[in-house]
């Protein structure tokens, strides 16, 4: 421990340049950020070292998103230190949890799929298998939400603006990165080649970031790239005395990593948004094969060292990169690069909706890059070309399958471009990937038979159970030892002790010691607290119709008129509360309408006395990794409520099952597989089928008639649109009234029936308090499977073939 302080103080007085007694907490988090990595550099070096000469394969993961939460407590974790720097600091007159409090999470995500990618590459250092991650560093992260009159108003995340301590910027390592210009063709040893003159070009610099495996001596790496003007860019209008206009220019280039695109579905085809997956992407490939690749490597051998992972088709612009590099660059022949292409590329898809599927025009991919359309455009020649031979001139099936759709714009469907290049295609979840093979891409099921797989998400329990609920974590060492950690089937353990009355005791103390710690959070931030005896139910995830908040307030808006009306008196009811969290994206019109509403009505049922405190509505803003470490150990009940079929598979239900909540829950992505291993008893589940909702579709979907024909909805319907909650304005709300009514695409009004009658029993079924520990328990004890470690195991196997290196 004096070890520790001393190199705390040193950072503070060398690298700080503060006395103790004058600095401030920043200085003393950067101090103790920087003393914790330097913990970790030495296993850092040495995972490198032993990369170098061992030369195994790994995996480049590429993700646009890196949704990390705060390093510190994770670092702390990775080392076993935290015990020793709490009492160290101490020492100093310093409060550690003061410390992790001031780090600024960085928020380089959206949400599911950005923090998949972090469980991802937790997992895989955990694991001991090489992987480098590789994304973008956007200057600024997803929003900071804030409030005006209950309305989503967004605020720049300025998250680097204290300093930020856990990355090494590698200047040196600079990749360039071209854009635009024009191709020409040329003979070479009689054959026509086509070559790319660049328009323009960037500076890609490197920052990496430790992903410290759970003490194991592993470090592996993190590389976020940041753009910069090229000398060359700029220099050219520096001389010809253009000033201004040179530092125009640098901004122009500069543009390219300085935010975080916040729509995670519904994509714009922006063209900042095509330069960004370019950048990342080609700088990345590029840096593998320079650095991490021996120089005189012979890249026919190149999927004998990488599998780059596709997450979704965000990097796919990779593959005709890789096309681009081997064939201009290398001068390998077309085919034998295609073999070599195909062999280094899966594709993870995780959606379902239509209009998220990204699809980039001809006309933008063509003039930002050109070499690659024509590469695109050779690949499905090819590709239809094999179409052909199997299933003849099958003019439809040909303009099915086509990378090239024609309408409603000429564009590249990117999701094909994937799945023609990819050794793998796999969805999240069970329903998911078969409903990907059936419903979405089965043209192509067909035609690469054993290329579709399943690999259900998972999240790390390191960061989602140890450090996010250390009262449960010390309960169950108590029960299981250590090693359960890494082992998560091992929770299984825990099953005899749903039975144990002590052991039940101690886990309700759990939850009770979770909620009070999320009060005080909640108390410290918005001026909101949780009641200790409350049902604490919870739904946290991206605003969106098909999660289907407003169904969640639906429920909410007839628990308040049964109490309004008359028909139950408050102390009847069990009591609630409500906890909401939920970003939309700026430009999302019904999903803002639906924050305003969650508000106004959070502001009228929490203000009238009536309701004598029996139910109560918070929506704490700016939801983000840092409090979903605070709500989800607390929560009793997990809503996953999403219209079967929409959902790909949910990353937050697995969360809370792991954390003892009970889930109700759609038959819908992952909540399947939760439902088959906790067992029906411990799950509410309600809501049409996917089929059903299918059939629906086709019969003819009429909301209105379901308002018709139940009261109970008929009247929380009426509330709104009366302007119970909007001061008796009846036009405040009208557009998400009139969608409801009328269009209603994610049936919110067909399920409500249902979802009511599955939350009277959740009441009943809390109200037997032994019986709803019991089943919380069990949660815990059958969800292991959900580990990221398992979903990395599935992928090591049937996709990367990377295994454990040392
Ligand atoms: C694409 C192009 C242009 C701009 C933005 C985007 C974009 C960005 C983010 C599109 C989609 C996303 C994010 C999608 C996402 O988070 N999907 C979720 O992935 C989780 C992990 O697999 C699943 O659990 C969720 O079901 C799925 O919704």
């Amino acid at each position: 421990m004096d070890g520790f302080i001393r190199e705390f103080l040193r950072e503070l007085n060398f690298g700080q340049g503060v006395a103790l007694s004058f600095s401030s907490i920043n200085d003393q988090y950067l101090a103790l950020a920087r003393t914790v990595r330097h913990y970790l550099m030495a296993r850092w070096l040495g995972t490198l070292r032993r990369q170098f000469e061992t030369q195994a394969k790994g995996v480049a993961y590429l993700s646009a998103e890196y949704l990390l939460g705060r390093q510190l407590g994770n670092a702390l974790l990775a080392t076993g230190l935290t015990d020793i720097v709490e009492e160290g600091l101490a020492k100093c007159g310093i409060d550690l949890a003061t410390l992790r409090a001031q780090e600024v999470e960085p928020g380089l995500g959206n949400g599911g799929l950005g923090r998949l990618a972090a469980c991802f590459i937790d997992s895989l250092a955990t694991m001991s298998v090489p992987c480098v991650g590789y994304g973008i560093r956007y200057e600024y992260g997803i929003f900071r939400q804030t409030f005006e009159d209950g309305r989503q108003v967004e605020q720049p995340d300025n998250w680097l603006a204290l300093g930020s301590p856990w990355e090494f910027p590698h200047p040196e390592a600079a990749q360039i990165v071209n854009f635009a210009g024009h191709t020409e063709t040329y003979e070479e040893d009689g054959t026509v080649r086509s070559r790319w003159i660049p328009g323009w070009s960037v500076q890609a610099i490197p920052y990496n970031y430790m992903v410290p495996g759970y003490q194991n001596g592993r470090v592996n790496t993190l590389r976020l790239w940041s753009a910069v003007a090229t000398n060359a860019f700029d220099l050219r209008i520096f001389n010809s005395g253009d000033y201004a206009e040179a530092v125009r220019a640098q901004t122009f280039a500069e543009n390219i990593s300085k935010v975080l695109y916040p729509e995670d579905s519904t994509p714009q085809g922006k063209e900042l948004r095509l330069q960004q997956q370019y950048f990342f992407v080609s700088a990345s490939i590029h840096d593998f094969i320079d650095n991490v690749l021996p120089a005189d490597f012979d890249l026919t051998h190149l999927p004998d060292r990488v599998i780059f992972q596709l997450n979704d088709t965000h990097p796919v612009i990779g593959v005709p990169e890789l096309m681009r590099v081997l064939v201009d660059e290398k001068d390998f022949d077309w085919d034998d690069a295609w073999e070599i292409t195909k062999k280094c590329f899966a594709y993870t898809c995780h959606t379902l909706l239509p209009e998220a599927l990204e699809v980039w025009s001809v006309d933008l991919l063509g003039r930002l890059l050109p070499r690659h359309l024509e590469i695109i455009y050779r690949i499905n020649d090819e590709f239809l070309d094999e179409v052909r031979e199997r299933f003849g001139d099958d003019e439809l099936r040909i303009r099915r399958m086509s990378i090239i759709a024609e309408h409603p714009e000429r564009s590249v469907r990117m999701a094909y471009l994937a799945t023609v290049a990819g050794s793998k295609v796999n969805g999240v979840a069970e329903l998911h990937s078969q409903l990907l093979r059936d419903k979405v891409l089965p043209d192509f099921d067909e035609f690469y038979p054993g290329k579709f797989i399943n690999v259900t998400n998972g999240v790390t329990p390191r960061r989602f159970i140890r450090l996010a609920n250390p009262a449960l974590s010390e309960l169950i060492t108590d029960a299981l030892g250590v090693g359960w950690l890494t082992d998560l089937e091992r929770l299984r353990e825990l099953e005899p002790y749903a039975e144990d009355e002590e052991f039940k005791e101690r886990f309700r103390a759990v939850k009770a010691h979770n909620k009070r710690r999320l009060s005080r959070v909640l108390v410290d931030r918005d001026g909101t607290s949780v009641d200790d005896d409350h049902l604490l139910d919870v739904m946290v995830k991206r605003l969106h119709e098909y999660k289907r908040q407003t169904l969640k307030l639906l429920h909410i808006v007839t628990l308040y008129d049964r109490i309004t009306s008359g028909e139950v008196k408050p102390a009847d009811i069990v009591p609630r509360t409500f906890i909401f969290g939920a970003k939309a994206a700026p430009g999302y019109r019904m999903a803002k309408e639906i924050i305003h509403l969650i508000n106004a009505v959070g502001s009228v049922v929490n203000a009238d006395p009536a309701v004598e405190g029996r139910l109560k509505v918070l929506f704490p803003p700016n939801y983000n990794v840092t409090l979903a470490e605070k709500v989800i150990p607390a929560a009793d009940l997990s809503e996953q409520i999403s219209l079967a079929g929409k959902e790909a598979s949910g990353t937050g239900n697995m969360k809370f099952a792991l954390n003892g909540a009970l889930t109700i829950g759609t038959d819908d992505g992952a909540n399947i597989e939760i439902r088959e291993l906790v067992g029906d008893d411990n799950f509410f589940l309600f809501g049409l089928l996917e089929p059903e909702v299918e059939a629906l579709y086709a019969k003819g979907y009429v909301p209105s008639s379901f308002y018709e024909s139940d009261e109970g909805l008929h009247r929380a319907i009426d509330m709104i649109a009366r302007g119970t909650f909007s001061g008796g304005d009846r036009g405040v709300f009208d557009g998400l009234v009139s969608n409801l009514l009328y269009d209603d695409r994610f049936m919110a009004l067909a399920d409500y029936r249902a979802y009511i009658d599955a939350q009277d029993e959740v009441d009943k079924a809390y109200l037997d308090e032994d019986r709803w520990t019991r089943s919380a328990i069990l949660n815990v004890a059958r969800t292991g499977f959900f580990s990221s470690d398992r979903s990395m195991r599935n992928y090591i196997d049937r996709i990367w073939h990377t295994p454990p290196s040392f």
